[in-house]
């Protein structure tokens, strides 16, 4: 069965439901249906972020104490049947199929084989996986690794790998000699960990779910909550009944963010009553968040100086920044100076609409700020979440109930991966605690991020790249450029449950091996084992699979990290690594002393309903900044491109996001039901009066083409262009089906997180065909 993205036979409406809803559900049954599991996958689900249960393999939104009965989404539901699907794709599947034909298929196809049972190896001579013994394949790339450079071996992980996986993972590249160790938080919130620490010492969001019953506004920017965190609607829900405003700022106005039908409340599925989820919706231009925010401060200290020459209560919390700030008063200068008609322009609404917003903030007591990928995949992404803590600062909304900053984290446990040593910078690193535990000399100098990978493979300068889940070729920018290099390094290996395009575009010398998934019983020598993940608000989770693993020659990822560890490092009486993967609670006992602030008491505290929260400085108002003090930090300029003007004659900027049926890039279906796409991913949404001036129809087809100085064609032909509800000069296309038109060098400035929110490209007209 192959199922082509033909954007010919899609079609096109409006999508007048909310989120949630009997269209959730039934959505849901299909799923279990497509990947024939309905028996187990709703005996699986009842256990799914429960506190004796499993967290999610989706998203890693907050997992409350006294869960709903079903705590999950349509979303994690679509990613549990995907973990427990009865396909499987066998060494026979495989021998049927050579990568040269599989390099055609899309992703959903490539993925829809199924789960992968038993180790690979790619057989040039017939262009076929074959299968090898698991014996064979550790030590074959255990004596190639042992002969490389460590410099030259990467080691990356996507957000998913647990607590003790991913401990061990980056204990085992430092004892080799090598700090490559890229994430995929490095596509994702790196420009939240860059941010945040100068502003308010921490590198993550400072809320927890109660907040959300504490708080008097919620401000929420760029994040697709109806899709990508849907649990956070049932928050978000009882927020909205309590009349706490809810200010979004998007481009698109989403689904889940307009109004949510409650697919649990049997009351509200009877006689479906859709709760208003925003109160007031800013239409803003892709990249005008700065623009955005600069006005509301500019209302908010236009307010505070009239108060001032009044002698009336000031509009800042004064006290708090004095107390706890630096850098106010330049802000305020910076505030002051800025101009409404600059504003307007960048952020695409009016002045009228941002003291709207302005005012209703400074109403609230306490105020929280929610935003996604929408601020941190931007050339300015930094500066933007500067922006946005600075908003917070004028109000004190930082370490107090009810307030705070929150990134929603993307990967169930990404987050999590950051705290336990994942990280190309050695500077995140406790290395002294790593010296003293295992004696060994951790190396000091800093290792390539995600972007750096990238460059290093296009010079030829790599020499194996071992992938940790993900969906490494696939997810990064510039594929036209980095594919052809890649197939030229000279070892990849990749620990897999499905077949990906990594698995397709690979190094001479290539292996694929199987792991169990999240959900799946671990059995090890000691017995059944369970592993942690932190969600966005800090807190660490228990999780036991449950379900029965899909081949019985898969090893868990623990076991595998260890097998590769023992080949290719020199014996270490301080690390048993057999003993580690026998029980996992040693693991989280090296876990405990390594970060002992962080992970006090890991075994007996895992199970807490709700989980155990990290301690936080920013939430007790220390601040862990150089200069001890929370910072303003003024923006210079609102431009997000500082290399494109955004208003650049015939350039539009594209943004590539999710649609509804995707996990990255795990495709579930074409379909994106909330924007009313059907059958394809092969489209561009676009403002109506830039489709008249483009001359462009509704169905017409276009190539798009990147705008970039340095002389690379950059194009994806057959998209075909729909109009919507989208502001001028805006588009909006699907990751990953567009990454080949982002340049490796278009990233955040100092995160170097891929600027996949703003692609400056033009539209070529294809011959004038337009689909019926
Ligand atoms: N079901 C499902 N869940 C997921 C994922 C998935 O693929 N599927 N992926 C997971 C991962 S790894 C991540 S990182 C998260 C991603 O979750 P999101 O952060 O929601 O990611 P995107 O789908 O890329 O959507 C970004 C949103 O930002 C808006 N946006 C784009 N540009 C701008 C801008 O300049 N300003 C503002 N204010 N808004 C803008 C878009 O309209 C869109 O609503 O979700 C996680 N959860
Ligand atoms: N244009 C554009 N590009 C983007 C983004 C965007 O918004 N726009 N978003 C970026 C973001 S936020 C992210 S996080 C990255 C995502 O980049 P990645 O994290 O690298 O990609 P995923 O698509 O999440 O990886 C999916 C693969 O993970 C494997 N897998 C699933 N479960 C497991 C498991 O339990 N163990 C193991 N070992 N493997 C498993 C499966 O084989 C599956 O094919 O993409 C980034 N790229
Ligand atoms: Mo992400």
């Amino acid at each position: 069965m192959k199922t082509k993205d033909v954007p010919e036979q899609a079609s096109f409406g409006e999508y007048n439901n909310s989120a949630g809803g009997w269209g959730s559900v039934k959505a849901l049954t299909s799923i279990l249906l497509q990947e024939r599991v309905v028996g187990a996958g709703t005996r699986v689900l009842l256990k799914q972020n429960k506190p004796d249960g499993f967290a999610c393999v989706s998203c890693s939104w907050a997992k409350p104490a006294d869960p709903h009965m079903f705590e999950f989404c349509e979303n994690g539901a679509k990613a549990t049947a995907w973990e427990i699907t009865d396909k499987r794709a066998t060494p026979d599947f495989f021998a049927a199929h050579t990568v040269t034909e599989m390099e055609s298929w899309n992703d959903l196809e490539l993925e829809s084989s199924g789960r992968v049972t038993e180790p690979l190896k790619y057989d040039a001579a017939s262009d076929r996986y074959l299968p090898v013994s698991w014996r064979a394949a550790f030590d074959d790339i255990g004596a190639q690794l042992k002969a490389m450079e460590p410099k030259k071996v990467v080691f990356y992980a996507s957000g998913r790998a647990s607590l003790e996986t991913s401990y061990m993972y980056q204990l085992m590249a430092r004892m080799y000699g090598s700090n490559n160790l890229p994430d995929s938080s490095n596509m994702c919130h790196e420009s939240t960990s860059v941010a945040l620490p100068k502003t308010i010492g921490v590198p993550v969001g400072t809320i927890s779910l109660e907040d959300f019953e504490k708080t008097d506004c919620i401000l929420f920017f760029g994040h697709n909550t109806g899709t990508n965190a849907p649990r956070m609607l049932h928050p978000l829900e009882a927020v909205r009944k309590r009349g706490v405003p809810v200010i979004t700022f998007n481009p698109l106005r989403e689904r889940g963010l307009e109004s949510f039908v409650n697919p649990q409340s049997p009351l509200e599925m009877l006689t479906p009553t859709r709760t208003a989820i925003s109160s007031q919706y800013l239409q803003i231009k892709i990249g005008g968040d700065t623009a955005a925010v600069m006005g509301m401060a500019k209302h908010i200290i236009a307010l505070d100086d009239a108060a001032v020459a009044a002698g009336r209560a000031r509009i800042v919390d004064h006290a708090f920044i004095e107390e706890h700030t630096a850098g106010f008063d330049e802000f305020a200068q910076a505030a002051r100076h800025a101009d409404w008609d600059e504003i307007e322009r960048h952020a695409g609404v009016t002045r009228a609409e941002l003291e709207q917003a302005a005012d209703t903030y400074v109403a609230a007591g306490a105020a929280m700020l929610m935003y996604g990928m929408g601020i941190t995949q931007h050339r300015e992404a930094v500066r933007t979440i500067h922006m946005l803590t600075n908003l917070l600062l004028l109000r004190g909304n930082i370490g107090k109930p009810g307030a705070g900053i929150c990134p929603i984290r993307g990967h169930s446990n990404v987050q999590g991966q950051r705290t336990v040593g994942i990280t190309e910078n050695p500077a995140l690193v406790p290395n002294d605690k790593l010296r003293a535990l295992y004696h060994f000399e951790p190396p000091m100098e800093k290792g390539l991020n995600t972007v750096e990978t990238c460059e290093e493979v296009q010079r030829g300068g790599i020499s194996a790249f071992f992938m940790l889940g993900g969906n490494f070729v696939r997810a990064i920018p510039d594929h036209g450029r980095v594919e052809p290099a890649w197939r030229d390094i000279p070892l990849t290996v990749q620990v897999v449950t499905h077949l990906n395009r990594s698995c397709v575009i690979h190094g001479k010398t290539s292996y694929l091996l199987p792991c169990l998934g999240r959900i799946e019983v671990d059995r090890q020598s000691s017995g059944e084992q369970a592993v942690a993940v932190e969600d966005s608000t800090g807190c660490m989770h228990g999780s036991r699979g449950m379900a029965k693993p899909a081949s019985d020659h898969l090893l868990s990822e623990p076991a595998i990290v260890a097998e590769v560890a023992k080949r290719i490092l020199p014996f270490n009486p301080r690390v048993d690594w057999d003993s580690w993967v026998a029980d996992y609670a040693r693991i989280r006992d090296a876990i405990e002393a390594t970060y002992p602030d962080i992970f006090r008491d890991f075994n007996g505290r895992m199970w807490k309903p709700g989980g155990f929260a990290r301690p936080l400085a920013a939430r007790e108002r220390s601040w862990k900044t150089p200069n001890g003090k929370a910072n303003f930090i003024a923006p210079q300029g609102f431009d997000p491109d500082p290399d494109l003007p955004a208003d650049a004659p015939g350039v539009l900027r594209l943004m590539t996001v999710r649609g509804d049926s995707q996990f990255n890039t795990t495709v579930y279906s074409l379909d994106d039901r909330f924007r009313g796409v059907w059958g394809t991913r092969r489209v561009l949404l676009m403002n109506r009066r830039d489709m008249l001036e483009h001359g462009l129809d509704a169905g017409s087809f276009v190539t798009a083409e990147t705008v970039s100085q340095d002389g690379v064609q950059r194009r994806v032909p057959r998209l075909r262009v729909e109009p919507f509800d989208i502001p001028r000069g805006c588009v909006m296309g699907y990751f990953p089906e567009l990454n080949a038109l982002i340049p490796l060098a278009h990233h955040a400035l100092e995160s170097k997180v891929p600027a996949a929110k703003s692609i400056p490209v033009r539209l070529i007209v294809e011959v004038a065909e337009v689909a019926a």
